[in-house]
Parts: C-alpha cells; sequence; structure tokens
C-alpha cells in the first residue's frame, strides 16, 4: 500500500492521495444513502450503510485511502453524552456542568457502545481493494473535549469555545478530568479500531489553535503522547497521523514532542516554512486549501501543483488543509486527482 510506504519513510512521486472528507454531501451517492438512513447519528451506526459510505469516494475517485466513516463525537456520545446533529447546524451535546456529572460517563463503554464502528472497520477492510489503506481515528481529547464542555461546534460556539476556554482557568480540575477520561478511552477506542482492521489511525485535533502555548503542551501534546506511545507498545509498527490544526508555532514541538509517524498540515501553513520547522525525515500530509475545489479550473489546477512541488523531495500524503464542503462538484475531485496523476 502506497500511503503504508510513504508513512514508513519513504517518498513516493506522484505521492499517495486522499481527502478529509471525501466521503459526504458533495457526493449524490451519499446524499441518496444518508436520506435513506434518516439522521446522521443513524447512519454513523449503521455497519452496512456507514461501511458503504466509506468505500463510495473509492470506487469512484480510486484514492490511495479509505477513511471509516463515523465521527469524532461518536467517542463522547457512547461514554453516555447525549449527543444530536440538527440539520445543518452540526453536533448539539448538554454541555458538561461538574466533575460529578464527568463521573457519571462510563469508560467501559468505549468498547460496547462503539460496537457498530467496529463492525464497520470489518467490513470496509473486507469490501477494499488490496493496494487501498484504511484509515482508523478518533478526534484528539482537547478538540472532544471543547464539544463536551461548550456543547456546540466551533462555527456555531462564537468566539471559539468559550466556555471551554475560561474553564481552563476557572475550573481546570474538570478539564483535566475530561481530558484524562478520553485519553484513556481514546487509546481503547483506536486499539479495537486497529484490532478490526484500520491499518493505520488519525488523531483530529481542529481546535488545537485556540489555545496558549503552556495550555497546548498540557491539553495537546502531553495526551497526544500518551495514545501514541501506548499504541505503539502494543503495536510496533503502527502509524499514527496527527493533525494539530492551525497549531502555528507549536509545530515542530508537536511532531518531536508526541511521536506521531506524520503530520498533516492546515492550507495556512506553506510547505516552506513547515519543512524548515520540523526535524528531517518527517513525513507530512496536506495542505490544499479546500476553498480551491469551489473554483475549479486553473486555479485549482496551480494550487495542486503548488502543493506537490512545495513537498517534492519529502515524505510527503496528498491531502487538503480540511476537509471538503458541501459545495464543492464531484468533478473538481476528478480533475483534482488526474492532475496529481499526471505530475
Ligand atoms: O451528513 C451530514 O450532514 C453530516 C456532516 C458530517 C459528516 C459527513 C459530520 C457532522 N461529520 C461527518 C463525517 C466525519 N467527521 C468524518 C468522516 C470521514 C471523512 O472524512 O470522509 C470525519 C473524519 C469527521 C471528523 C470530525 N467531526 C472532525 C475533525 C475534522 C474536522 O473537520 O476538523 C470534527 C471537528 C467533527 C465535528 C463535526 N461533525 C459534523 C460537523 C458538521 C462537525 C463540525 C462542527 C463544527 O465544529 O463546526
Amino acid at each position: 500500500m502506497k500511503l503504508l510506504e510513504v508513512l514508513n519513510g519513504a517518498k513516493a512521486w506522484p505521492p499517495p492521495a486522499w481527502l478529509m472528507r471525501q466521503a459526504g454531501r458533495y457526493l449524490p451517492e451519499y446524499r441518496e444513502l444518508r436520506s435513506q438512513a434518516g439522521d446522521f447519528l443513524s447512519l454513523c451506526t449503521n455497519p452496512e450503510l456507514a461501511a458503504e459510505v466509506t468505500l463510495q469516494p473509492i470506487r469512484r475517485y480510486g484514492f490511495d485511502a479509505a477513511i471509516l466513516f463515523s465521527d469524532i463525537l461518536i467517542l463522547p456520545w457512547a461514554l453516555g453524552q447525549d449527543l444530536r446533529f440538527a440539520e445543518g447546524e452540526g453536533p448539539l451535546l448538554p454541555p458538561l456542568q461538574s466533575r460529578a456529572e464527568l463521573a457519571k460517563l462510563d469508560p467501559a463503554r468505549a468498547i460496547s457502545g462503539t460496537a457498530p464502528i467496529m463492525e464497520t472497520v470489518r467490513r470496509v477492510k473486507a469490501g477494499l481493494p488490496s493496494e487501498t489503506a484504511l484509515i482508523g481515528f478518533a478526534g484528539s481529547p482537547f478538540t472532544v473535549a471543547c464539544y463536551m464542555l461548550d456543547g456546540k461546534g466551533g462555527a456555531k460556539a462564537g468566539n471559539e469555545f468559550p466556555r471551554t476556554r475560561l474553564l481552563c482557568f476557572e475550573d481546570r480540575a474538570l478539564v483535566e478530568g475530561v481530558i484524562e477520561l478520553l485519553t484513556e478511552t481514546t487509546i481503547t477506542y483506536l486499539q479495537a479500531q486497529v484490532d478490526a482492521g484500520a491499518d493505520c489511525v488519525m488523531l483530529f485535533e481542529s481546535w488545537s489553535g485556540i489555545l496558549t502555548s503552556s495550555l497546548f503542551r498540557d491539553f495537546v501534546i502531553a495526551p497526544t503522547k500518551r495514545i501514541v506511545t501506548a499504541l505503539k507498545a502494543k503495536n510496533p509498527r503502527l502509524h499514527i497521523i496527527g493533525f494539530p490544526r492551525h497549531c502555528g508555532l507549536m509545530l515542530a514541538e508537536y511532531v518531536t514532542a508526541t511521536g506521531i509517524t506524520a503530520v498533516g498540515l492546515d492550507s495556512v501553513t506553506d510547505a516552506v516554512t513547515a519543512i524548515a520547522a520540523c526535524p528531517p525525515g518527517t513525513v507530512f500530509q496536506g495542505n490544499l486549501d479546500p476553498l480551491l475545489l469551489r473554483l475549479g479550473g486553473e486555479p485549482l489546477t496551480q494550487g495542486i501543483k503548488a502543493v506537490l512541488n512545495g513537498f517534492r523531495g519529502q515524505s510527503h500524503i496528498f491531502n487538503l488543509g480540511h476537509g471538503i464542503t458541501p459545495d464543492v462538484k464531484p468533478e473538481a475531485i476528478a480533475l483534482l486527482m488526474d492532475t496529481i496523476r499526471a505530475a
């Protein structure tokens, strides 16, 4: 599998490619299945439909990797926190109020509550071509904690999770408690995905950019290092991709201190800067601006070539800097894959 070779440190030209949110509302076949399933949570917990949705973009575009179709909020939901996805609003949860409420969440449910997800992993693995890698994933503890404490998404929780950031000072023990629970259960949850057939795993730290450097060390680097160390102790050859979105100057420290195999870059971090900042041999994933997919045509092909050339000579996995948005035309993704293959 080309993706695993690059994660092992090989350099490939053209690089292997997959895209964040490659399954989703921009695809007509996704919208069709989604309407059959009812709400989004029912889709995530229906192994037959979730596996089909995972495979749809692979059939259409032949990406080098499939990413399990699920959501980072499945873990807190499995542990016992209410969750619903309001149409057009993203996730909604009752914000955790106290350590007493936190104590009601049950870590044992990281296994029993996620059984349908593991069934999806097994089905996808069985349905994938042998050259296509299967990526399992979880949210990183801090990013998931933002949703558990603010109760809604970053786009909705104006000013970027204000309650979570205040709690870091007002009731730090509560934030630490949530992160502790998530760190332990994320290890269990990702190990179960590996046991079910995931070839590598990715940690989404989508909101790492809202923390001060000091809090970033405590709430991003330390838990990530614990997860990576625990998973590698059990699976020495497992590759773990970290995505510390908008982490800015903390990038090199994140890469060095956590021990992750590869780092996903957001679109605002350019190749020259990232390569100069990170230790030699760092494996990079990224980082086309998904906005260009809405434009298509020449701006898109120029943007793709800039990413390809920017990381040429490095171990690089082509991806976006964030997920595909629902307004992207499926033809733009076909143009993207043709451009990469012709490079
Ligand atoms: O069909 C729909 O209307 C639901 C839209 C949707 C989809 C397709 C949500 C709700 N989640 C997903 C799938 C999803 N989420 C995947 C599937 C695999 C793939 O990439 O194809 C993955 C990996 C995620 C991960 C995820 N969920 C992240 C991390 C990546 C990122 O986007 O930064 C985050 C932050 C979430 C939370 C979430 N779930 C859904 C939405 C709309 C959001 C974002 C809310 C916000 O904070 O604004």
